[in-house]
């Protein structure tokens, strides 16, 4: 009897001890939050497509956004835009991070997610998952709404200049395959 009564007690004990470590895990892995998910329509003729995302860590530690995937392109990549000899050229970059208790905005003009070798076209309206997989918060996908060609931004939030939009999307689509990431202004 005293043998039975010790393993109950020690069944409990165990899943007492389980209980807070699961729920601490599940918490850190909540900690950066997808919101305003959006990207450009394209046709189906083009090669790259761009998403972008708001990120933003409420938990107490760093993160940073380490790569991406979707079902629409075959690979993902994180891109930055910076000036090259007064040309405006797209870089890769390795990871985006993300400050404690603070949030990143992924922009046209800026750093994006980069969609190469779309499988679909992203018609205006439609919607796309976008898996991001981040150091310390794990994989969070979100769901991405397509706008329209030349938006600066999520549906209903307002475009912040609209004099830039012409050059910069075709720039964008057309010349980034084949390593040039040039941006013709
Ligand atoms: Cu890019």
């Amino acid at each position: 009897m005293t043998t039975r009564r010790n393993a109950a007690r020690s069944a409990i004990l165990a899943a007492a001890l389980l209980l807070p470590l699961s729920a601490g895990t599940a918490a850190a892995a909540g900690t950066v939050a997808v919101t305003e998910a959006w990207a450009r329509a394209g046709t189906a003729s083009a090669p790259t497509g761009a998403a972008y995302v708001t990120l933003k860590n409420s938990g107490s530690e760093a993160d940073r956004l380490l790569g991406a995937s979707s079902p629409v392109a075959e690979r993902a990549e994180l891109h930055t835009h910076s000036m090259d000899k007064g040309v405006m050229v797209m870089q890769a970059v390795p990871a985006i991070d993300i400050p404690a208790g603070g949030s990143v905005t992924l922009r046209p003009g800026g750093t994006h997610v980069m969609l190469i070798g779309m499988k679909q076209a992203l018609t205006v309206g439609s919607r796309f998952p976008l898996t991001l997989t981040f150091e310390k918060a794990g994989a969070v996908t979100a769901e991405v709404s397509v706008e329209r060609a030349g938006a600066m931004g999520p549906a209903g939030a307002t475009a912040p200049h609209d004099g830039h939009q012409g050059g910069h999307g075709g720039g964008h689509q057309g010349g980034h395959e084949g390593g040039g990431h040039a941006h013709p202004q």
